[in-house]
């Protein structure tokens, strides 16, 4: 199949199941053809099957706000016309469902029939998607796909909830690939972050309010006056400031490291002892996930889709969103054990497995035929 992958190419989770999912099916042989406004951050080496069409995005003294969409909806008719698209996928909702509908009609004005999928991510339905400001455009555009994912039961219940949705969604979950994330020897790494055998404990994440990462920093810092460990905050974002001011208010400067966004964070996560995500609303929580394949076990909050990924009493625990008092008990007793250690790293990496590209990526693959079927008929 040749398809046309839509989505952020920051260092959020959309941007990185979609590029990942991209270069999955590549090596599967289909070619991809990504549709940006920048090099995907996990598209970092050349591969045979895959393409990139940066959306030219012109700017002009009278647009305040240069108009994205509509650089975006020209560049898909290109590609999709020049390269001979069989299918457009794009991730996250806003604004790439309605500019993909955009795309579609003016094909049809000169005969082409774009079969578009819209795999939902989370805050394009939870925390921005149900926003006034955008609502009517996301349930339309959603109504008008010609499939529709969710990454978690959970994303999708609440979907149904929030909007007036007419069609099926299907909830294919975010995979992880283990030819990456698993568990390497990084002694030397290691001994330069935590020299006297210190727990290593790890936060990833773009650092924004709904991330509550200032929780993380409480909680280390209730977990330090008992197991002397470090901290990793890896990533970036509005919040970080604030976290450090908060380090240093609470004079634990010594014990956290802010590392910045970092591409190799496999590497990081192979020396870790624990993984925090305290996320008010997480759909699915990659995160967390990666954590898991290197055999990080997770405390995390119960919201959203975590549930579904981190499992309590088994891979790691899960307390309500701001309970940080029961997060760092729930981590010492995981710390001051080396058995429950163990035997946590093991569930964690086995719950991953379960998420393993390899038998994620098929149910894409089914998907976009099942939509290409119903396509054939499809005029309008
Ligand atoms: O806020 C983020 O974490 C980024 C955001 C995105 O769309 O880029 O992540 C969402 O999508 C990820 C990939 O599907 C999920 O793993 C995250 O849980 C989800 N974030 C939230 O729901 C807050």
């Amino acid at each position: 199949m040749k398809i046309g992958i839509v989505c952020y190419p920051t260092y959020g989770g959309s941007g990185v199941v979609a590029t990942e999912l991209g270069l999955g099916l590549a090596r599967k042989g289909h070619e991809i053809h990504f549709i940006t406004y920048r090099r995907p951050v996990r598209l970092s080496h050349f591969e045979a099957n895959v393409f990139y069409h940066e959306v030219d995005n012109e700017d002009y003294p009278l647009f305040e706000y240069p108009p994205y969409d509509t650089a975006l909806a020209s560049k898909i008719v290109d590609v999709v016309r020049y390269q001979n698209l069989d299918i457009l996928h794009v991730h996250y909702a806003i604004p790439h469902a309605a500019v993909a509908y955009m795309a579609k009609k003016i094909l049809l004005t000169q005969g082409r029939y774009l079969p578009v999928v819209t795999t939902l991510h989370g805050t394009d339905i939870t925390l921005v998607g149900n926003n006034r400001a955008f609502a009517p455009v996301v349930e339309f555009s959603i109504n008008k796909s010609d499939g529709v994912t969710a990454v978690s039961q959970n994303l999708k219940d609440e979907t149904l909830e929030l909007f007036d949705i007419q069609r099926n969604i299907k909830v294919i979950y975010n995979f992880i690939d283990f030819e990456r994330f698993r568990k390497t020897d990084k002694e030397h790494f290691k001994k330069i972050i935590a020299p006297n055998g210190e727990r290593i404990i790890a936060h990833t994440s773009n650092f924004r309010k709904v991330k509550r990462v200032e929780d993380v920093i409480l909680i280390f810092n209730k977990i330090l006056e008992q197991v002397p460990s470090k901290l990793l905050m890896i990533g970036d974002g509005p919040e970080r400031q604030n976290c450090e001011r908060l380090t240093r208010d609470l004079g634990i400067g010594d014990a956290v490291r802010f590392l910045g966004k970092q591409d190799a964070i496999e590497e990081l996560l192979a020396i870790c002892d624990l993984f925090v995500i305290p996320s008010e609303s997480e759909s699915f929580g990659l995160a967390a996930l990666e954590a898991m394949a290197c055999e990080v076990p997770v405390i995390s909050s119960n919201s959203g889709g975590l549930p579904e990924v981190n499992i309590h009493g088994v891979t790691g625990f899960l307390s309500n969103p701001g309970n940080v008092d029961e997060m760092a008990e729930h981590a010492i007793t995981l710390l001051q054990s080396e058995a429950m250690l163990s035997e946590f790293r093991a569930n964690a990496l086995a719950q991953a497995r379960r998420f393993d590209i390899e038998n994620i990526l098929p149910h894409y693959v089914t998907f976009y035929e099942e939509i290409l079927r119903e396509s054939i008929y499809k005029v309008e």
